[in-house]
């Protein structure tokens, strides 16, 4: 399988792998807490240049949050993917 990363697909999303893309959202990990509220979400989104941040940010957390303590821990984010496809404009890459 052909590597696709710091490419873009057709519908102008950009590709990452699981790696970068759990590099990419530590950068809006403000608090360095590991995990990521929903306020840094909100900032993920903004800076995708998403619209009705607020609003995805709640709906984010909400669905990717399997334990329910209103952070995604490390262990959520590959549940963050289809999340990232639909509202971020990136797609993972899966090997
Ligand atoms: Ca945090
Ligand atoms: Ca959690």
């Amino acid at each position: 399988m052909a590597l696709k990363t710091r490419s873009v697909t057709s519908d102008g999303k950009r590709v990452m792998t699981m790696e970068e893309f759990k590099r990419w959202l530590k950068k809006f990990d403000a608090d360095k807490d590991g995990r990521i509220s929903k306020n840094e979400l909100r900032e993920a989104i903004y800076a995708t240049g998403g619209r009705f941040a607020t609003w995805k940010s709640h709906r984010g957390i909400k669905s990717v949050d399997a334990n329910g303590n209103g952070f995604i821990d490390e262990g959520e984010l590959n549940n963050l993917v289809e999340f990232a496809e639909k509202h971020l404009g990136i797609r993972i890459a899966q090997f």
